[in-house]
């Protein structure tokens, strides 16, 4: 099986497609000698991302284990491999993809025991989301090596003082208390800006550049690097280790009616995605990456949602390179059964959100968590858990705000009152009033109306959109056609251009792309709501949606040039 890549889609087994339980990978990596006989070297086995329930034995031995798939987890395997003559490690991961009530996202499993209608021990999986179970290793394995004595975290936030950037920062060792810092923030043009010493400090930068988002500024995205050298003396000698940290320098802040980036209004336009594509599956793919990047650009779109858990480490670098704004958002999707709200359930929900922030939190681009969508925020347990889970979140990163996706009702809904910004999901003349266009204003303005009066927060237009086959036209507009999505699509602009002036914040249109979901009866292989089709070529509403967002960023952004920039992504990561 091909890593990274989801197995379902690779074969030509039916039965693999759909498989739930126990898969099994192993592969054999012979390891250069000095990672084997330098007993100052620490050698790391880490596992981009695993759906969703891993064991990790290296040479038989067991050396992790770690619960979700979405998030990257490791194991120093150095006392196996620098124990004896093998130059060579064998790894062996096993993968379970069940997802039971406690889960992340939740599942149940459903024993069918009537011996008359199916097989003995015959079971499915039941989800309450809209995307394929797509499994396996999706991300990169990698085996990398660091000194024993090394820089495990850094911790960067930044303020703004009049033109005075301002980095905080916190770096954690592990190995030895004997050490020295040193810190240098250097500029694009690789110029040293500041310097310190020390595990923790704070660095000036005057007259800064500060992180714009794209279309915001004529110079969006721009990133400092943050060099930390660390240096120990050891019986053997010196020893030192290096780490580089792009750093962008820009405020974040929630009034009652406004999202501010660097003081200034920002204004979501963009879109949610997810991360899938034919064959791979929800598998990390460099050209893929590159294409959406591209798209993105090409759209005029500022921002996007990791709908509906948190997306490669790569895609969110390249949204700190071109400025491309991040909602960040935990595997909370499904949450749906009472069951789903238990202290065990909350514990893990916890814990996720911990990996999350330490993963994501020194990424400029990232400007809230969501910690949910669409959970049944209406039940009676929804008001404790999320408050917990918000508080702790918010305790994990103070610098940004945070929110979960509802779809419940304004008046009903126990989270709302603890996010920062209500984002709100509505499916209008699409799940309701099918083929009724006419209704979108008139229930939209009464959406927005109720929420803001209730909760006087900012609202983001979270998801909203309507199935269509490419290539598949009525005039006058019928449902599944692309005038539909085009038509309805106009609808909800038309409200949103009165309401963004008062307290809408943002749109994030449902979804750039088709992707594949479970076989039921509403989706034709898969959901077909992608403004782009899974081959990422556009159906009408992108033409529609670009020129809106280009739009808006003349209206709310710098003011780009007229001609607009060539769309071709370069990245530190390709050629
Ligand atoms: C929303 C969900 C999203 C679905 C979408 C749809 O958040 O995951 O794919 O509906 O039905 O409720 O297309």
């Amino acid at each position: 099986m091909p890593v990274p890549s989801s197995f379902n889609d690779v074969s030509q087994d039916g039965q693999l497609r759909g498989f739930v339980g126990w898969v099994w990978y192993e592969r054999e990596a012979t390891l250069p000698q000095r990672w084997t006989q330098d007993l100052s070297t620490r050698v790391v086995l880490r596992i981009g991302s695993a759906h969703y329930y891993a064991i990790v034995w290296v040479n038989g031995v067991h050396v992790a284990e770690h619960e979700g798939g979405h998030l990257p987890f490791e194991a120093d395997i150095s006392k196996l491999v620098q124990s004896g003559p093998l130059s060579s490690c064998r790894i062996t991961i096993a993968i379970n993809n069940t997802l039971t009530p406690h889960t992340l996202p939740p599942g149940t499993i459903l024993y069918r025991t009537d011996t008359s209608m199916y097989p003995n021990h015959y079971f499915v999986q039941n989800t309450n989301f809209d995307f394929f179970n797509y499994a396996g290793l999706h991300r990169p394995v990698v085996l990398y090596t660091t000194p024993t004595t090394y820089i495990d975290d850094i911790d960067v936030t930044t303020s703004v003082d009049q033109n005075t950037g301002l980095v905080h920062y916190q770096i954690s060792i592990q190995g030895s208390e004997h050490f020295q810092l040193e810190v240098y923030l250097q500029d694009e043009e690789g110029n040293i800006v500041a310097r310190g010493t020390g595990g923790r400090g704070q660095l000036q930068v005057p007259n800064a550049h500060l992180w714009w988002p794209y279309l915001m500024h004529e110079h969006p995205a721009y990133l400092y690097s943050l060099e930390v050298r660390l240096t120990v003396q050891t019986a053997a000698g010196s020893m030192s280790d290096f780490y580089t940290l792009p750093v962008g320098i820009r405020t974040v802040a929630v009034t009652k009616n406004q999202f501010l980036i660097n003081g200034k209004p920002f204004y979501f336009h963009g879109v949610n995605k997810h991360e899938d594509s034919d064959i791979r599956g929800r598998g990390f793919d460099w050209p893929l990456l590159m294409k959406d990047f591209n798209l993105l650009l090409w759209l005029g779109a500022n921002a996007f949602r990791t709908s509906h858990y948190p997306y490669a480490e790569e895609v969110m670098q390249l949204c700190d390179q071109y400025g491309i704004v991040v909602i960040d958002e935990s595997p909370g999707v499904g949450i749906k059964l009472s069951q789903s709200y238990s202290n065990q359930s909350l514990q893990h929900h916890l814990e996720v959100m911990e990996e999350l922030v330490r993963r994501d939190k020194n990424h400029p681009a990232v400007v809230m968590w969501s910690v949910a969508n669409e959970p049944t925020s209406f039940l009676e347990p929804a008001g404790y858990y999320f408050k917990t889970l918000i508080a702790h979140t918010k305790a994990l990163d103070p610098s940004r705000p945070v929110t979960f996706v509802t779809n419940s009702k304004y008046d009903t809904d126990l989270g709302a009152p603890y996010v920062d910004v209500i984002c709100v999901n509505s499916y209008l003349s699409w799940y309701h009033d099918c083929g009724h266009l006419e209704v979108i204003q008139l229930q939209l303005a009464t959406q927005f109306e109720n929420w803001y009066r209730t909760y006087q927060k900012p609202i983001i237009q979270s998801e909203y959109g309507a199935d269509a086959i490419t290539g598949l036209h009525q005039d006058p507009p019928l449902m599944f056609s692309e005038e539909y999505q085009k038509s309805l699509l106009e609808q909800y602009h038309l409200v949103l251009d009165q309401k963004r002036k008062e307290y809408v914040v943002g749109e994030l249109i449902w979804n750039f792309a088709d992707f594949m979901t479970d076989q039921t009866r509403e989706r034709v292989i898969g959901n077909k709501k992608g403004i782009f089709t899974r081959q990422r070529q556009p159906k009408g509403a992108a033409f529609l949606l670009r020129e809106r967002y280009w739009k808006l960023a003349n209206e709310t952004g710098y003011h780009p040039a007229a001609e607009k920039p060539p769309y071709l992504v370069k990245s530190p990561f390709t050629w």
